[in-house]
């Protein structure tokens, strides 16, 4: 007992290590993420800032981050083990052994295990995602060649517009005009219109496509969702936190992919219903209802 305990003891000793060692490269994570948009150096997630968002990122930092560098390490210390001790220098005579059923079991069983591991948390978040809560606010995004168009359906304003980014020439005239500082326009991602949604509710999204196939993605919410014309999808999020977090289409749309970013601007319900008030009177007004699709009938 005294033995199998010290084994332990020094066996799990040597996984915490190898676990700190992981946490040194998911560190960055938390560290340098940038909050809605990327920031210089960031190698992990974006900070985020909705429950999924926040269940991904620990799905990310805490589960697959450990099980891929202990995977990895240990088959490297296989590799390392393979070319020390079994080379052709070493072993004049071959070893005639073809199988192990010990072994042939544990490499079957083992890998089945961590993928149940891995497969419990990741069909969780599926489900999350793919499920819409009932919505407290639906929108709908189409995305073009090479622009969104943002629709608040008659029941949340009735109104829609059009997001393009800002060029440099663009973002250098807002700051000389005083409309922010430079960082409030960040490049490739800072746009002219702003889609704006109340803090801590249940947004749903519609998304499609006028033209190719593009994609609706938010990094800080865990939110990507194809935009394929002639068929409506449907994602959501809930922001918790205030401030404006920034989106790019993710799939390969043509010349101007790159150039198509969106931004979602966070605030709370007062500053919401003046932005409502004033977009109303700003933007071209539609009076479609929001399009129930039969997946959101079953949801709500
Ligand atoms: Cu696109």
């Amino acid at each position: 007992m005294k033995r199998l305990v010290d084994a332990g003891g020094s066996l799990s000793g040597a996984w915490l290590r190898l676990l700190a060692l992981s946490g040194a490269v998911a560190l960055p994570t938390g560290a340098m993420a940038g909050t809605g948009q990327p920031s210089p150096w960031q190698i992990g997630l974006q900070t985020q800032v909705t429950p999924i968002g926040e269940y991904a990122q620990w799905f990310h930092d805490a589960l697959l981050m450990p099980i891929i560098t202990v995977v990895s390490l240990f088959v490297l210390l296989l590799l390392v083990l393979v070319a020390v001790k079994f080379n052709a220098k070493k072993n004049p005579v071959p070893s005639k052994t073809t199988h192990h059923a010990g072994l042939e079991v544990a490499w079957t069983l083992i890998p089945v295990l961590i993928l149940v591991v891995i497969a419990v948390p990741s069909f969780r978040l599926l489900k999350d995602q793919i499920v819409v809560p009932k919505a407290d606010l639906t929108i709908k995004a189409t995305g073009y060649a090479w622009y969104w168009k943002f629709a608040y359906p008659q029941d949340a304003g009735g109104f829609e517009f059009e997001v393009r980014m800002l060029s440099d020439e663009e973002r250098a005239k807002a700051v000389a005009d005083g409309k922010g500082k430079k960082e409030d326009f960040p490049r490739l991602l800072a746009v002219d219109n702003e889609v704006v949604v109340p803090v801590n509710k249940v947004v749903a999204v519609q998304v499609t496509a006028g033209d190719v196939l593009h994609a609706f993605a938010v990094p800080s919410f865990t939110v990507k969702v194809d935009a394929v014309p002639g068929r409506l999808n449907q994602t959501w999020f809930k922001a918790t936190k205030e401030g404006i977090y920034y989106g790019q289409c993710s799939e390969l749309c043509g010349k101007d992919h790159a150039f198509m970013p969106l931004a979602i601007r966070v605030v709370s319900q007062a500053k919401y219903d003046a932005w409502l008030a004033d977009a109303k009177k700003k933007f071209a007004r539609i009076d479609h209802a929001p399009v129930q699709t039969a997946h959101s009938e079953v949801t709500r």
